[in-house]
């Protein structure tokens, strides 16, 4: 299996750098300014509100559409003339490239979203000319309009591209709702891109390992860098630890990584016909009237297939638009020799290759031109693990054949989540562990339910020990790829169990009690119920009636349902909700609590009544420095009160920082007599000390505000609860 590294994310020098990294404006300073308008509208998509993408992707005619897509993979035209006839590979590097940006450490990247629109992915070295096969499906995104996404149409036209040339696939299941504007995502800190010379991400003699989150080998590559190691054609142990790691990243294996390279390099070509400098810049940088495009060069050079992408030159195969074994057989049968292509890369070359086993050229198929590899697909020989993998392919073409289609499926729904979320009459009937399975749950009567929550309170558990074993079991959700959760109460399971930031001794003893009391109960209601009995305790202690509602009907998944492993890059490093921190990273602290409100769908009003309310119920890790009181700004812990606000913000506080925290931990005194009162941490104070934030605090400690900030508490809380029912929505 893959080596899925956990690791600390955001490994470096602590606080040195910003939670984005290097953004769109810093790439592209002349960019337009759209952001202004959203004092006008916080939205920028133009779909109204409630519009049901699932729903209206199941009107398609989606024989029709993909009858479209066939025809047009061979309909070549002049602007952008398809090589060999066939935009089959073409579509399919361009599927790869949206989908192969998913890194499983935050679960961000990938092709749910059409990013592959928007800079900086758009301009980005390694999705060079993609702007041209986008433009290409146009006509049929136009024709099929918001029933179909742009996300779902990159996907399937992959899936097309593949069939119709004869190569084998899984199945497709639609769903992926667009979005129209740049997803944040941080992409790293470098300030040149891959082709600007900027550094390899790993160099172990320089101790340089790749940074959690980032997946990719240098700054605008999706993964790799197919001439070797920052470029160097000779460090064949580097190249393949390179492709190992950012294809574990990715959450594919060694078998995974064969499969898709040789099945998807079965196809197509390389392009290095003309040295890069004769090229104009990338879409986002480029002349008004180029309309989006960029990388440009003249049509007599297009039109003879004289064009630049990477900068290899050539085809891997003898039959470039048709499903073969060719692959294999042309890597093992022949010897290869290290040459430059026409626009000066690095690659290898068959010695003494036959006639019969060259490529047709690109435009003139009555001419031959020799195949190549690159570095990196020289691996999949000269790599002790990926040789026997090759072997076995070459001598077994139907294992390679399942093995590519299931891996290009997993590669393109890797980030869709629950299979419920698949829709379209082609989602395979086979449950793949990979989606991480949760058995349908039943739905308990309402007097079953209230019966479970008195026994709740009956049972000596705390408020905060039920509050803090409901937010491990839901807060796991990640909005980027639509794991965690919830639903299935992997909190039981390893490895979530034995984490650190749920406070595991406690975990079990509150887990075995909820088991004992649940009667027919799944695990995964009885720990969300819990929680609502608490919060509703809690309130009520505090002099308000609330009532949280608890939608039922989870599953409980079963070890065999879970692939461990995979749930490891879950693990929350920071969870500023619980004011946990394992070590201090390169991020701010509260940079962390603002990543994993995003992950988890939150406002900014909704982040900042969830840290004060689970601070007032004293549901904070025993991790941190002064245990369970550290940020629990309250005399009455248990209680669902304002206190946190109206604490945080009293002038008669003088804060301080603690001596060789790092500025982590902080220490609040009486102004007057000088007694220390509070202990508090980064993630607290920045409630009080951030403009925006502290707006927000003062309208929850305001008189009349304790009942916004419960109701504003209660209503978040909820959200995160459910936020993995797709199974009810
Ligand atoms: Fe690939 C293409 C590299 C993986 C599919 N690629 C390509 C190129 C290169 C590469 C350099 C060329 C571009 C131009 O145009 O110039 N890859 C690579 C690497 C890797 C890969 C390094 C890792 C190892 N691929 C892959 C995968 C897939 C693919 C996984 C799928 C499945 N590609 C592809 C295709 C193509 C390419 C289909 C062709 C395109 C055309 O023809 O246009």
């Amino acid at each position: 299996t893959g080596s899925i590294s956990g690791g600390c994310p955001f490994h470096g020098d602590a606080g040195t750098r910003s939670l984005l990294g290097r953004t769109n404006k810093d790439w592209w300073p002349d960019q337009l300014e759209l952001g202004i308008l959203k004092e006008n509208g916080r939205r920028a998509d133009p779909h109204d509100e409630d519009f049901d993408y699932a729903e209206a992707f199941n009107t398609v005619d989606y024989k029709a559409l993909k009858a479209d897509l066939t025809a047009l993979m061979t309909d070549s035209k002049e602007w952008w003339p398809a090589d060999y006839g066939h935009y089959g590979p073409f579509m399919i590097r361009m599927a790869w490239h949206a989908a192969g940006t998913y890194r499983t450490s935050d679960g961000r990247g990938g092709a749910s979203s059409g990013q592959q629109r928007f800079a900086p992915l758009n301009s980005w070295p390694d999705n060079g000319n993609l702007d041209k096969a986008r433009r290409l499906l146009w006509p049929i995104k136009q024709k099929y309009g918001k029933n179909v996404s742009w996300a779902d149409l990159f996907v399937l036209a992959g899936n097309v591209a593949i069939e119709s040339m004869g190569g084998p696939t899984f199945g497709f299941g639609g769903g992926r709702k667009d979005v129209y504007e740049p997803e944040m995502v941080y992409w790293g800190t470098e300030e040149e891109w891959v082709n600007e010379g900027v550094e390899t991400r790993i160099i172990p003699d320089e101790g340089k390992a790749l940074e959690t989150p980032l997946a990719a080998i240098q700054m605008g590559l999706i993964y790799v860098n197919p001439e070797g190691p920052g470029g160097n054609p000779h460090d064949d142990e580097g190249m393949a630890r390179d492709m190992r790691e950012t294809f574990a990243r990715m959450a594919m294996n060694d078998e995974e990584t064969v499969a898709l390279t040789a099945g998807g390099h079965t196809f197509g070509k390389c392009h290095g016909a003309v040295p890069a400098d004769q090229l104009s810049g990338s879409p986002e940088s480029e002349a008004l009237e180029l309309m989006g495009f960029g990388w440009a060069t003249n049509p007599e050079q297009i039109e003879k297939g004289h064009i630049t992408t990477s900068g290899i030159e050539g085809a891997w195969t003898n039959t470039p638009n048709h499903w073969s074994e060719n692959y294999f057989r042309l890597l093992f049968d022949y010897d290869y020799e290290l040459v430059q292509s026409p626009a000066g890369a690095n690659q290898w070359q068959p010695i003494n290759q036959k006639e019969e086993d060259m490529a047709p050229d690109a435009r003139d198929p009555s001419k031959k031109v020799p195949t190549m590899m690159t570095t990196a697909d020289m691996q999949l020989k000269r790599d002790p693990e990926y040789r026997k993998i090759s072997e076995r392919f070459r001598k077994d073409p139907k294992a390679f054949e399942d093995a590519f289609a299931r891996a290009w499926f997993k590669l393109t729904h890797r980030d869709m989540g629950p299979k419920v979320r698949y829709m379209g009459p082609e989602v395979p009937e086979e449950d793949l562990i990979w989606q991480d399975p949760v058995p349908a749950g039943t739905t308990p009567s309402d007097s079953d339910v209230s019966a479970f929550k008195s026994k709740v309170l009956d049972s000596g558990l705390t408020v905060a020990e039920l509050v803090k074993a409901a937010w491990a079991s839901a807060s796991t959700y990640r909005n980027s790829d639509h794991r965690g959760g919830a639903n299935g109460a992997r909190v039981r399971l390893a490895p979530q169990k034995d984490w650190a930031v749920n406070d595991p001794e406690e975990l079990s003893k509150v887990l075995s009690k909820l088991d004992e009391i649940r009667g027919d109960l799944s695990m995964a209601d009885a720990i969300v119920l819990a929680g609502a009995a608490a919060i509703e305790k809690a309130a009520k202690d505090g002099g308000h009636t609330v009532s949280v509602d608890v939608t039922t009907g989870r599953g409980d998944a079963t070890d065999e349902q879970t692939d461990a492993e995979s749930f490891e890059p879950l693990e929350p490093f920071a969870d500023g909700f619980r004011n946990y921190l394992k070590t201090k990273m390169t991020v701010k602290t509260e940079e962390l609590l603002v990543d994993r409100a995003h992950l988890l769908g939150l406002s900014i009003p909704e982040m900042t009544a969830l840290v004060g309310g689970m601070r007032a119920l004293g549901a904070v890790s025993h991790h941190a420095a002064h245990g369970d009181r550290i940020g629990v700004l309250t005399d009455r812990p248990g209680t669902l009160s304002n206190d946190f606000f109206v604490n945080l913000l009293d002038m008669g506080t003088k804060w301080k920082t603690v001596e060789d925290s790092g500025d982590e931990e902080y220490v609040g005194t009486d102004r007057a007599t000088g007694k220390e009162k509070w202990h508090a941490t980064r993630t607290d104070l920045v409630f009080g000390s951030n403009s925006q934030l502290r707006a927000i605090s003062e309208v929850f400690a305001e008189n009349g505000g304790e009942a916004k900030f419960i109701e504003t508490f209660v209503s978040a809380w909820t959200k995160v609860m459910d936020a993995d029912r797709f199974d009810i929505r």
